[in-house]
């Protein structure tokens, strides 16, 4: 390889390599007989144009990127106490409470509407795109056909999102090169694939658009409407760390690592040696969760809530990091607040101090 490398830089054609590298598969898209199949079938399923799907295609581009994203192997997954760190940053959870308090009021009408805790919102947002900010940089179309077409093992799964992606973007009335999104066609604040959209996005201002990508509104109720269809409970607790008795049997081993529907109840896992200050009855059903920290393992106690956090992300830790970010953000809130409600007392209290004076 090197020296054929060598050869092209020899000749001058290190530019011709470059562009090369970067559209290996830049030949015109619409052309390609797998995607002639896809388009037929969009245009005899959905009555789509076929000449405006062609046109549409020939635009989109296959990355690399996508494919060498997609196919690294999954890193070994990190100790709680590292994983935590990543989420649970000081600017992660000042920006979550100035987020809330500039969205407050339709924060407040998501957790009227769907019940789902202020903090959970504005942690999901935070954690998923940091408040909107980092969404993604690849255009939707590119991720979709890039994994759909040339990425044989998840085919399947990808052109089914790509055909909910512009089934959404003709029933939204947007352009489907223009909507960004993660390598694997995750959009928006909240990071819904095409087919969380159809199911859990809703236009929460009323203006029409389901546009969860630059309206906080829609984006904030989105959220909200994803756990309270995958049941969240209403001022219902998520977690609470626990103690194991010395002579237990339970091991981390007991403890869920992902995705854990609850089975047992508290009463079963107090019987089996679970202790501490629970906020639930002993027939709420729960999970063992079993923490790395640095100085050995931590337990904790996860309710349906967590499992419902859950469902947006199947890791334990994402639902952990989630719960606890929320908590953070949730004091800095009412910091935040408590200092607004001094400050204005104060003010008050001045004036009326100079206008007593006058
Ligand atoms: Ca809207």
């Amino acid at each position: 390889m090197f020296t054929v490398f060598n050869h092209f830089i020899k000749f001058g054609f290190i530019v011709t390599i470059v562009i090369f590298s970067s559209s290996v598969f830049a030949a015109n898209l619409a052309q390609d007989a797998q995607v002639q199949k896809f388009i037929q079938s969009m245009v005899s399923k959905h009555g789509f144009d076929k000449k405006k799907l062609e046109t549409l295609f020939a635009q989109v581009q296959i990355k690399q990127k996508i494919l060498d994203a997609i196919s690294r192997p999954a890193e070994k997954s990190k100790p709680w106490h590292e994983y935590r760190n990543i989420f649970l940053k000081p600017k992660r959870i000042k920006q979550g409470a100035r987020f809330w308090q500039k969205h407050k009021d339709v924060i407040a009408y998501a957790h009227q509407v769907y019940g789902v805790a202020p903090e959970i919102i504005v942690a999901i947002i935070g954690v998923e795109t940091f408040y909107g900010r980092l969404q993604g940089n690849y255009r939707v179309m590119d991720a979709l056909s890039t994994l759909g077409f040339k990425y044989p093992k998840r085919s399947k799964f990808f052109l089914g999102e790509l055909e909910l992606f512009l089934v959404m973007s003709r029933e939204q009335g947007f352009d489907p090169l223009s909507k960004k999104g993660s390598y694997a066609g995750a959009m928006g604040m909240g990071q819904f694939i095409p087919s969380s959209f159809q199911s859990y996005a809703i236009d929460f201002d009323g203006d029409g658009q389901k546009d969860i990508w630059s309206n906080k509104a829609d984006a904030i109720g989105s959220v909200a409407n994803y756990f309270k269809r995958h049941g969240w409970k209403k001022d219902q607790p998520v977690t609470d760390p626990v103690q194991l008795s010395k002579n237990t049997s339970l091991t981390p081993e007991d403890a869920c690592k992902r995705s854990c529907k609850p089975k047992l109840t508290v009463r079963e896992w107090t019987q089996k040696g679970v202790s501490g200050k629970l906020s639930t009855t002993a027939n709420s059903k729960a999970i063992l969760l079993a923490l790395q920290q640095q100085t050995g393992m931590e337990y904790w106690l996860g309710y349906n809530n967590f499992y419902v956090i859950s469902r947006y992300n199947h890791s334990t830790l994402y639902s952990m990091a989630v719960y606890q970010l929320s908590q953070e953000i949730k004091q800095a809130y009412i910091t935040l607040n408590t200092r607004k409600v001094n400050q204005t007392a104060l003010n008050k209290a001045i004036s009326n101090t100079q206008s007593s004076g006058k």
